[in-house]
């Protein structure tokens, strides 16, 4: 393994594959030490892995240790990492000071993004983005992977934001910010665990091509934002809209009742979710990353076709 600059180092697998050129993509640690509950976000981290590598580009799981970005994780780093019930959830703001301090940390959106630019990597491929939080009027709790999707130029799949978010603030915001928000053959937001948000995404794309051409476009100008592609769930993984919906009334009165705050809010909410789904909303989660994977790693082989 090789240290490149001070802060990035790649796995050996991603080293290689920057070196013959190959397309890369990024995913995140979050979802895994906060986002799933073991055993199943290792099984999915890796299953992620296996699919970006069938459609032919490279994964890059990225995290925070020992005063470095670790891009790209072996085998027994993910499951250690997904083990570790104290590993911390870094976004933009924690950075430095996790990184200052050498310790262990898992990275958001938003942190995965940072990373993956210093990377040199074009795509990343994630679940669901934060947004601005219901009731963000007066809590003002807006996600910091919105500012990062507004300021630095990585294509991110996703599919869409969790309703535990409001989705019309999270788009005006990401408008605000000058993000281009495209459907992925769909003309409207995806909302994580149904295919439909309610809002129409900014504008529709219908091939991996079209994603890179934008992406390229982006670039040319020196635009600087990031993209966001919305890649709605397969039709078959689609939850009951009316059933999720009550789910997230009800986590999100658990959370206004525990008082939680902060950096807590996201992961409590996901957490209450997935209990009071009994694990329905886990099945579907897993399905909508591992159809990310696919979409993001052929965006990322358009993507290297030209450089
Ligand atoms: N939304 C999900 N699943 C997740 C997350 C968000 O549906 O796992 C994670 C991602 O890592 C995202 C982070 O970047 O939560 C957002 O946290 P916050 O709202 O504290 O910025
Ligand atoms: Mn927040």
């Amino acid at each position: 393994m090789t240290v490149h600059g001070h802060l990035v180092r790649y796995s050996e697998e991603v080293e290689q594959a920057v070196a013959d050129g190959r397309p890369l993509v990024a995913l995140e640690t979050t979802i895994i030490t906060h986002g799933m509950p073991h055993p199943h976000n290792v099984q999915t981290a890796l299953s992620v892995e296996r699919i970006i590598r069938d459609a032919g580009a490279v994964p890059a799981t990225i995290c925070v240790d020992d005063g470095h970005f670790q891009v790209g994780m072996t085998v027994p780093q993910i499951e250690a990492l997904a083990a570790n019930p104290s590993v911390v959830k870094a976004s933009r703001r924690d950075l430095s000071v996790l990184l200052a301090k050498r310790m262990t940390a898992s990275t958001t959106v938003a942190a995965t993004m940072i990373a993956a630019k210093l990377a040199g990597i074009a795509v990343f491929v994630t679940g669901g983005i934060g947004g601005v939080h219901r009731g963000a009027t007066m809590t003002m709790d807006v996600s910091a992977d919105l500012q990062e999707l507004g300021r630095t130029d990585v294509v991110v799949v996703c599919a869409g934001a969790k309703a535990i978010l409001d989705i019309g603030l999270t788009l005006e915001v990401l408008e605000t910010l000058g993000v281009p928000v495209l459907g992925y053959q769909t003309d409207r937001f995806p909302a994580f665990y149904t295919r439909d948000s309610g809002y129409a995404a900014s504008d529709r794309v219908d091939t991996p091509q079209q994603v890179a051409e934008i992406a390229w476009m982006q670039r040319e100008m020196g635009l600087g934002a990031g993209i966001l592609v919305g890649n709605p769930i397969p039709m078959d993984a689609e939850l009951d809209a009316l059933g999720i919906d009550a789910a997230i009334g009800q986590a999100l009165q658990e959370a206004a009742a525990g008082g939680v705050t902060g950096k807590d809010v996201t992961p409590f909410l996901l957490s209450a979710l997935e209990r009071l789904t009994h694990g329905e909303s886990l099945r579907a989660n897993v399905r909508l990353i591992e159809h990310n994977a696919k979409v993001g790693a052929e965006i990322a082989v358009a993507m290297s076709s030209r450089s």
